[in-house]
């Protein structure tokens, strides 16, 4: 069961990870074949225990976002392994994936692991998992398969390299999704184009303000009272378009006239006044 690489799959592979992430495991370049359990079970755990030059645990905190594999016939599911007193169990499981042919295939995730963890595979019953001789690669397998529960591994198939790979990211704010990939994108709005205002109690700040000719200025009601942007003074030719008294919103004005505007608060009357000069 030898697989064609694809040139595309083989991009795949090769494909840098995200800034930062850290990708442990096979590099999913040896011409592998399909493996099947253990004789006499139908489903098993496999992982990689020493891969020489390779490592094989996570080397940070983190979330594994991407699991690659090749060689892979039917079903098989990534798991995460911890070491603790007892020996190793499972902490973390994706969804089953099927692999519709032998080449490289990588499915997302989002499964959090801890610096030392190990993966593996879950192979479900009828399927195999990709494997290829590397001097030195110890393979761990347990049949059934390893579960919540610590069991010890039965000794694999000879310098078995196992066809797996797991992309790991940070996950610094620790909200279980990668800093990279899996992190929501926050549209942010675009910069105000214009000049902001702040309308506070009892004041505007900045109370004088200079633009150039049809720039936006914006008032922004930041207090907790009630003001109005009322216009005593236009240039020639410029409408006063000032706003209502009002706690919150904005008025949004296009400076369209050269010279000074001056205005005040008809709630505060001269003891809270504003200007911009348009040039
Ligand atoms: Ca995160």
């Amino acid at each position: 069961m030898r697989a064609i690489l694809p040139a595309a799959a083989a991009l795949l592979a090769l494909a840098p990870a995200a800034h930062g992430a850290q990708t442990i495991g096979s590099d999913l370049n040896a011409r592998s074949f399909g493996v099947a359990c253990p004789a006499g079970s139908s489903s098993c755990t496999v992982s990689q225990a020493v891969l020489p030059g390779t490592p094989v645990t996570a080397p940070i905190d983190g979330v594994v976002t991407r699991w690659s594999v090749k060689s892979v016939t039917g079903t098989v599911a990534l798991r995460v392994l911890r070491q603790d007193a007892a020996g190793l169990r499972v902490v973390g499981a994706s969804a089953g994936q099927a692999a519709p042919t032998t080449s490289v295939h990588t499915f997302t995730t989002q499964i959090p692991v801890a610096s030392g963890d190990r993966v593996g595979l879950e192979v479900a019953p009828g399927a195999l998992y990709g494997a290829v001789a590397t001097p030195g690669a110890v393979l761990d397998v347990w049949s059934p398969p390893l579960g919540a529960t610590a069991a010890p591994p039965q000794p694999g198939p000879a310098d078995a390299e196992l066809m797996l790979n797991v992309v790991i990211e940070a996950d610094a704010n620790r909200n279980g999704l990668g800093d990279e990939s899996g992190e929501p994108q926050t549209p942010q709005p675009p910069p105000y184009p214009g000049r902001t205002v702040s309308v506070l109690d009892n004041r505007y700040s900045p109370r004088s303000t200079t633009v150039r000719r049809r720039s936006l200025v914006r008032w922004r009601w930041a207090g907790a009272s009630s003001h109005s942007v009322t216009f005593s003074r236009v240039p020639r030719g410029a409408r006063r378009g000032g706003s209502a008294i009002k706690r919150t919103g904005t008025l949004t004005k296009r400076m369209t006239r050269a010279g000074a505007y001056s205005y005040f608060c008809r709630v505060h009357g001269s003891a809270m006044r504003g200007a911009v000069r348009v040039r």
